[in-house]
């Protein structure tokens, strides 16, 4: 069983997180979601995420193409994720290329395109208008 694993904050669940869940899903036949905590988010942009920790990672693991999920609580510990969770294969959207290259000893590294034109940023900005 071909076992992946990928990361993220997830905030505002919109058609890219779907889309790239459902891609990671497909290179193997488990796929394990680590979501980042809202201390993670605080201290990487000074601010929280619209939506708690608790919350996104109740719709995350709600979804039929994911199999586990846990809190990400630092980006220096994915490699002991990537250990921890038996995970074949790391999935990123390509905003993170070359970024996750040194797994690359663990793993395999796939980096899949960003879904264009939406992001949680936009939603924000396009709300506040
Ligand atoms: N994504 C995508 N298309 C979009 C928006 C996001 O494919 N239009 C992907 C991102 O590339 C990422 C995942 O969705 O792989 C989650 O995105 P974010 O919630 O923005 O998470 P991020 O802040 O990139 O992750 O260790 C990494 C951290 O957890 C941060």
């Amino acid at each position: 069983m071909k076992r992946v694993i990928t990361f993220g904050t997830f905030d505002l669940f919109h058609i890219g997180h779907l889309r790239i869940l459902e891609r990671a899903r497909a290179q193997g036949d488990y796929l394990i979601v680590g979501i980042s905590t809202d201390a993670l988010n605080f201290s990487k942009k000074q601010k929280n995420p619209i939506y708690t920790e608790k919350d996104r990672m109740r719709i995350i693991e709600s979804l039929k193409v994911v199999d586990e999920v846990f809190y990400e609580e630092s980006l220096e510990l994915k490699g002991e994720y990537i250990k921890k969770y038996n995970a074949d294969v790391l999935v990123m959207g390509n905003d993170w290329e070359g970024r996750f290259d040194e797994f690359k000893s663990l793993c395999e590294v796939i980096y899949l395109e960003r879904t264009p034109s939406i992001s949680t940023t936009e939603i924000i900005e396009i709300i506040k208008e």
